[in-house]
């Protein structure tokens, strides 16, 4: 009797039993090796996305596989829980924070499990709770007792639409990651932890990170962006008062013409005392400190003298002094030294300026050139720069330095573009700062035994200004030194701060004590594989690095690296755009694992696209997937109702070798995260016992069918479930991997031995039954054969049949 692939019976099925089972419970067990697999935990919106869908099914896949294989799989999963839209939902229809976002948590927990991923949903960690966020608290605590948060009055970034401030990584090229408007810069008082203190760290270990994305590991360098370089003491003209700058060519020193000062500095307001055009200036300044700082640079170089001019501590050449709006003040020492023939901002603005030009190095080639079409930034011999004069630029970088040093005009300085993470956020849907502020004692730290400092519950949400300002039950309470009214902290943490570390959580979610047990953090992490976006390039995974190397030092655990190995799916594009819903080209996995199944689905995302590359979403794929699974359905049916025609007592050597070939190169597929190739490998495998399953012996066929169900178990965990069942087995789950006999495979392959010129140089494994042509091929493409072809022309090849080949040049 023929029975129909009834996915949406055989779905809910099989994750009821799974649910039921606890199949994937892990425990800390010690005999099996571990791995830690794990993807990057969603911000829990309330739907599923396609991204999050390609994420996951690519993270389960592998899951089941290692499972199958023989790890012990930790496989958990959480939700990133406060943040921004909790709380503007709040503002717009009134509904709590938490209410929201439990809300949108169940119903995402409710998706994930009908697409089948077998997380182990005892580990479940949400950030918002307070048994998590009391260990933000803590770790606060611990970081101010170190020095590695602290408090300070800095120009920061604003996002008038999120209202609040933003870290340096969060307002990336001006704009906020989070809703793309453009970010101002104010003066305020805020949270910092000092990730710049592991900045070297950060940058040595990448070195480390063999099996990260090289884009990724670029993105983080030039983020830190280290550069080693010399600050050199300048005189104002007619005083005492030094004017140190930072610079990366001391080499060009002898070609300074001008300097230029950021807007902000400190010290123009003295710089500018005896000029008669104050007023102009003032403006100009005023202008300049209120544009976007991010824009600023890139735009047409402008500036203005300020009447002042400075001596050259090499030479004493007096060069007159400029505010420019290329100049930032959080750069350097705010003020550069500037050499118009090598430098092209320099260059321009000289240009403007009618500034002279001083040639210090000299183009490929020798002579001087007269006049300079754009400054030359390469490397050169040195000219008019006294007793450096014909030595190499990159020589008399370093010997200039060194002069500099010995004779006490200035010192060698290590900058960094990393600045310090800036943490405090103006909202209510966080983690509050324990912190207290007494009029008597100043800064107080809440003391351990009183966390968690708890968010309030009832308070009103009108969209101006942070709701916990406007809370007293909150801000009043007592100094824990002398007892005296006090004030809360109001800033809570940005939500980075909670993905820093959960990773850890998950070893020991139910940990009371500490933010995790020690012995659980130190068996489990690193994790082995983590997958995720692009998107978090400089910030989840700078922060995560950070988190661990300073909770390292605090003792807590033993581990350098978070992340061994890590993953960088593509997007997921519909219709040539980012699916997404301001785009309207949102496909729902509701709609899909109603209408196919989540096996389908599935198997569509990871035959469509190697995981790092973009996936095109494409209904005639999506059906193809589905009809795939139809036919393995019709396979086990053909051998359940046992209704052929015709049957070989034999063996059939071809089948043989197809599956013992297929289990390798889907076995070596999926340790590699190749997916696509391993579905292709499935396919032409289905195809390969179709021809031959009419008359193969009922032994074999059913052989060659288990493995098949085995291999796609990893990719459509349901319908393989199913589908061993119907062949009289027990539990899928928790099987072995199946293996493949390498014999069995080379067995009709044939040594070829190739000479040129008839001697004997190289020999080749091919299969018997290879066509001449890619034998030749083959032959001539042998790196020892290479040796002695390349460059000489072949004149013929001469091949006997599966023994040898001659070639003549
Ligand atoms: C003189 C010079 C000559 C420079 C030359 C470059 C080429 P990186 O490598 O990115 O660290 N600079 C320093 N502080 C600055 C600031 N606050 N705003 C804008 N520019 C600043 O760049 C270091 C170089 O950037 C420094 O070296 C300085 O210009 C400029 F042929 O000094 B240089
Ligand atoms: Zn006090």
């Amino acid at each position: 009797m023929d029975s129909k692939y009834d996915f949406k019976e055989i779905e809910t099925k099989w994750q009821y039993i799974w649910e039921k089972e606890n199949t994937f419970k892990v425990s800390d067990d010690d005999t099996k090796k571990k791995f830690y697999l794990l993807e990057m935990f969603p911000y829990p919106s309330g739907d599923l996305h396609m991204g999050h869908v390609r994420n996951y099914t690519i993270g389960d896949t592998h899951a089941r596989f290692l499972r199958m294989k023989g790890y012990n799989v930790l496989y958990p999963m959480g939700y990133d829980s406060f943040g921004l839209p909790a709380e503007n939902a709040a503002i717009k229809s009134g509904i709590d924070p938490e209410e929201w976002t439990a809300k949108c948590i169940t119903r995402m927990i409710q998706q994930q499990k009908k697409m089948g991923l077998s997380y182990d949903w005892s580990r479940l960690v949400i950030t918002c709770k307070q048994e998590y966020y009391k260990w933000n608290q803590w770790i606060f605590l611990k970081f101010f007792e170190k020095g590695l948060a602290y408090k300070k009055k800095a120009p920061i970034n604003w996002c008038p639409s999120c209202n609040t401030v933003l870290a340096n990584e969060q307002a990336q090229n001006g704009s906020c990651w989070r809703c793309d408007n453009s970010v101002h810069v104010k003066d305020l008082e805020q949270w910092f932890f000092r990730i710049t203190g592991y900045a070297d760290e950060l940058l040595d270990s990448l070195e480390k990170l063999t099996q990260w994305p090289e884009r990724v590991k670029v993105m983080q360098k030039n983020w830190i962006g280290r550069s080693e370089g010399t600050v050199i003491n300048f005189r104002v003209k007619g005083t005492n008062k030094g004017i140190p700058v930072f610079t990366t060519r001391p080499d060009t020193v002898y070609g300074v013409k001008f300097m230029a000062f950021a807007p902000e500095h400190p010290l123009v307001n003295d710089l500018i005392a005896h000029s008669n055009n104050k007023d102009e200036i003032g403006r100009f300044i005023h202008r300049v400190i209120s544009e976007d700082k991010f824009k600023r640079t890139d735009k047409e170089k402008e500036g203005m003298f300020t009447g002042s001019y400075a001596v050259n501590p090499v030479n004493n050449e007096e060069i007159p002094i400029y505010i420019a709006n290329f100049v930032l003040m959080e750069y350097g020492t705010g003020t550069i030294m500037c050499v118009p023939a090598h430098d092209q901002r320099d260059f321009e603005f000289a240009g403007k300026f009618n500034i002279t030009i001083k040639q210090v190095i000299l183009l490929p080639g020798g002579v001087e050139q007269p006049e300079l079409k754009a400054a030359y930034i390469e490397e050169g011999i040195m000219i008019n720069s006294g007793s450096f004069n014909g030595m190499k630029s990159e020589d008399a970088r370093k010997k200039i330095s060194d002069y500099i040093v010995e004779n006490k005009i200035g010192n060698r300085m290590v900058h960094y573009k990393l600045r310090d993470w800036l943490i405090s956020r103006q909202r209510y849907w966080g983690t509050p700062i324990p912190i207290i502020y007494c009029s008597k004692c100043s800064i107080v730290p809440v003391p351990e035994e009183d966390l968690p400092v708890k968010l309030p519950k009832g308070v009103k949400f009108t969209g101006k200004g942070n709701p916990l300002q406007e809370c007293k039950e909150f801000v009043q309470c007592r100094c824990p030194k002398c007892g005296g009214p006090a004030e809360r902290e109001t800033d809570t943490m940005d939500t980075f701060v909670d993905s820093s570390w959960y990773f850890s959580r998950y070893c020991s979610p139910q940990h009371s004590s500490g933010p995790y047990d020690r012995k659980a953090v130190d068996h489990w992490m690193p994790v082995d594989q983590y997958i995720g976006g692009i998107e978090h390039a400089v910030l989840h995974l700078l922060y995560s690095r950070f988190f661990t190397k300073a909770l390292r030092d605090i003792g807590i655990h033993g581990i350098d690296e978070p992340f061994v190995r890590l993953l960088c799916q593509g997007m997921v594009v519909k219709d040539g755009a980012k699916m997404s819903k301001s785009k309207g080209n949102v496909v729902s996995i509701d709609y899909i694992t109603e209408k196919y199944g989540a096996d389908t689905a599935r198997l569509f995302i990871l035959f469509a696209s190697p995981p790092e590359m973009d996936l095109e979403w494409n209904d005639e794929g999506v059906k193809g997937a589905f009809r795939f699974l139809n036919r393995i359905w019709a396979l086990v049916e053909k051998i359940m109702n046992n209704d052929r025609t015709h049957e070989n007592t034999a063996e059939d050597k071809g089948l043989v070798r197809l599956m013992n070939r297929t289990i390798r190169k889907v076995t070596d597929d999926l340790a590699g995260f190749s997916f696509n190739t391993a579905v292709a490998t499935l396919m032409e495998y289905i195809n390969g016992i179709k021809e031959t399953q009419d008359r193969v012996p009922a032994a074999q066929l059913r052989e060659v069918t288990e493995k098949l169900v085995l291999l796609l178990s990893p990719f459509a965990p349901h319908i393989a479930e199913e589908l061993w069942q119907r062949l009289g087995h027990g539990r899928l789950s928790g099987h072995a991997w199946p293996l493949y006999d390498a014999a069995l495979i080379e067995a009709d392959s044939v040594l070829i031995v190739i000479q040129v010129n008839g001697k004997l140089r190289s020999r080749i494994s091919v299969a018997a039954d290879m066509p001449e042509q890619e034998v030749k091929k083959l032959a001539c493409d042998d790196l020892k054969i290479r040796e002695y072809t390349d460059g000489r022309e072949i004149k013929k090849i001469i091949y006997i049949q599966k023994k040898l080949l001659n070639i003549v040049v």
